[in-house]
């Protein structure tokens, strides 16, 4: 084409910059347009050891996200409650490892975000489709709440919402776009946040999925 720089094109650059969310959480527009290869490229590996699955509630009812982990731990909910094991209980076997790519992107965009030494050992992979939600709730089965949680989106366009610190607070709704990464950390770390029903907004490279993977120290 003419021009070098496609602006509607499936490597279009995005929106870019930081918009923040609270006085500890920031959105790092486009950060991991750049990397986006060698991270679907992790997805893949990962799924292909530890499937998607839909789990259970330990109120009875199945999740919407389908999810998997990667690293030393990895997240599970059953009928008996919420926690971190170091097995995927549907295969018997360890998580498989963290990929490369996303260490190496959690702990550029930390220290962008103010936290320099971050050290995760557990990646939740979100996979969400047209209807798929989640309510909000709070991250509090990780060990250490001084570490942040770094959160990448790829694919569909989702509303993520962001409470506050009890879960009648009000809460903002925003935008997250593929490439966007987000940082939350410390005194907006416990705070509730969800996800809206998905709208059927196909991506040119991901179709009708939006991914969410999420870095945390959870041991
Ligand atoms: C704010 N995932 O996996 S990522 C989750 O888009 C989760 O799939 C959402 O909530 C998603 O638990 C949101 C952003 C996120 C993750 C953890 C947080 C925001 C957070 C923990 C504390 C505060
Ligand atoms: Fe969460």
């Amino acid at each position: 084409m003419a021009s070098n720089l496609d602006l509607f094109g499936d490597d279009a650059p995005g929106h870019s910059g930081r918009v923040e969310l609270g006085p500890q959480s920031v959105v790092l527009r486009g950060y991991a347009l750049p990397q986006v290869n060698a991270l679907l490229s992790g997805v893949d590996a990962v799924t292909e050891v530890a499937p998607f699955r839909h789990m259970e509630t330990p109120g009875g009812y199945t999740m919407s996200v389908a999810l998997t982990n990667c690293g030393r731990l990895g997240w599970t909910s059953d009928a008996r409650g919420y926690r971190y094991t170091r097995e995927d209980p549907m295969t018997g076997q360890p998580w498989p490892d963290m990929p490369a790519a996303f260490v190496q992107l959690a702990q550029a965009a930390a220290a962008e975000a103010g936290f320099p030494d971050f050290a995760p050992d557990a990646c939740l992979v979100n996979r969400y489709e047209p209807r798929s939600r989640l309510s909000l709730h709070q991250d509090r089965n990780e060990r250490d709440y001084g570490a942040p949680i770094v959160s990448v989106s790829l694919g569909m366009p989702a509303v993520f919402l962001f409470g506050g610190d009890a879960r009648g607070d009000k809460a903002s709704r925003t935008p997250l776009f593929h490439g966007d990464v987000v940082v939350w950390g410390g005194v907006d770390r416990l705070r509730y946040h969800g996800v809206l029903p998905m709208k059927d907004l196909p991506h040119p490279r991901l179709g009708s999925r939006r991914i969410n993977f999420t870095i945390r120290k959870a041991g």
